[in-house]
């Protein structure tokens, strides 16, 4: 099973995908997922200028050692781009593995652990009034757990509000755009939202917040006890996740469950916070860390520690992403929940798929594979486009995490 041709196929249908498209002698494809937002460009030119010339002519069927080969075999490990351009290749192979054999992914990957896969919508708007709303159309949609991101009184902008209610897109301009943060005005304000959704929505709908790396342990503590009354399914990313044992202090202070990973390409990134036990969900996805095969062992130490998968599916990540993740859902023992950010009609015309929502639940494909394809004479129509994620300051002026 020579591989005979790699190549990167970069497309903006409404936001920037970098796909890498993999192909045999006998004519199977395989498609996997390379999107770094803001950064595409690189992870294009590290698959084109220094992965796809050593792919070809190397055995497909080798997932294992193709991984070790690049991971090793760069000699400079870890980090988004590498491990971007890594899991473009390992979901790739996964996926011409399945069609080889004949069956979905999932079923290499052990079968079914569960019927569907509990997936996460955003609600998120300027007032509370506005977000009820937003949260009250989800429900109407079947889902079973809602991210309530709202306005900041006294802010100009909020991250996670954006003007296109199903699909937020941070990434708008070139050149990136300032944001403004008051971590007091965001404290005062955050807990009075949730014990107005959890009023208005009852005990039995699961809720989540996304912090977004903006506080520090001590402010991170005190948040999550404000919340305890609200019973969040997860608080996300509190802090910004550098420094592992930082978790140990809000550990100590809240039993607001905690999630974090959108950033981790390894499992080096959390491999103290799972061991300690210093999370409760951790949010690597199969596009920044590794493909299905790292990714499969982050979950997997996970599983040791009672820490459950909560995969990162913002729009950012393609319907190549999404398809992949859901193999790895549906099969891992310990599945948390999926987020899962609608993609526009023109992402979803670029990747037909047919993995589907229904219920509260995405289930994946049936088909050989992962059951996800890109059609390359659409994505033409559709060349790159510059875009950065924003920069955050606070009143003061000093540049703080977005
Ligand atoms: C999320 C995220 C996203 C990210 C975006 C960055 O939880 O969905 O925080 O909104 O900001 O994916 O590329
Ligand atoms: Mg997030």
């Amino acid at each position: 099973m020579k591989i005979i041709d790699a190549r990167v196929i970069v497309t903006c249908p409404g936001r920037n995908f970098v796909t890498l498209k993999v192909e045999t002698q006998e004519g199977v494809t395989g498609v996997g997922d390379a999107t770094l937002n803001g950064r595409e460009l690189a992870v294009a030119s590290y698959l084109t200028d220094h992965v796809v010339p050593a792919l070809i002519g190397r055995d497909a069927a080798r997932i294992e050692d193709t991984w070790q080969y690049l991971y090793r075999g760069a000699y400079w490990r870890r980090g988004p781009v590498t491990m971007s351009a890594i899991a473009a290749v390992d979901t790739a192979l996964w996926d011409i593995k399945g069609k080889v054999a004949g069956l979905p992914v999932y079923q290499l990957l052990g079968g079914r652990s569960r019927d569907g896969v509990t997936v996460y919508g955003h609600a998120n708007a300027e007032s509370v009034e506005q977000v009820c709303a937003e949260v009250a159309r989800y429900v109407e949609m079947g889902y079973r757990a809602v991210r309530v991101q709202t306005g900041i009184p006294g802010l100009a902008a909020t991250y996670g509000v954006g003007k296109d209610k199903l699909f937020y897109e941070p990434a708008d301009a070139a050149i990136p755009t300032e944001a403004q943060w008051s971590t007091d005005r965001y404290l005062h304000h955050i807990p009075g939202v949730f014990a107005r959704v959890r009023d208005e929505f009852g005990p039995n709908l699961k809720l989540l917040h996304d912090v977004h790396h903006r506080l520090t342990p001590i402010e991170a503590a005190r948040l999550g006890q404000l919340l305890e009354p609200y019973a969040l399914t997860w608080m996300e990313d509190p802090v910004p996740a550098e420094l592992q044992e930082g978790f140990r202090l809000i550990r100590q202070h809240t039993t607001t469950p905690i999630a974090v990973g959108e950033v981790f390409n390894t499992v080096w990134d959390c491999q103290q916070l799972i061991r300690e036990q210093l999370i409760d969900y951790v949010r690597a996805t199969v596009v920044h860390a590794g493909g299905i095969t790292h990714l499969r062992r982050i979950f997997d130490l996970a599983a040791l520690h009672h820490v459950r998968s909560g995969s990162h599916g913002a729009t950012d990540l393609s319907p190549v992403c999404m398809a992949a993740a859901l193999h790895l859902d549906v099969s891992i023992p310990n599945f948390g929940l999926q987020e899962y950010m609608r993609h526009t009609e023109a992402t979803d015309a670029v990747f037909p798929h047919t993995y589907r929502f229904a219920d509260g639940y995405l289930h994946p494909s049936e088909e050989p594979g992962l059951g996800v394809d890109i059609d390359e004479e659409l994505a033409a129509g559709y060349p790159y486009r510059p875009a950065s994620l924003p920069v955050n300051r606070l009143e003061d002026g000093t540049l703080h995490h977005w």
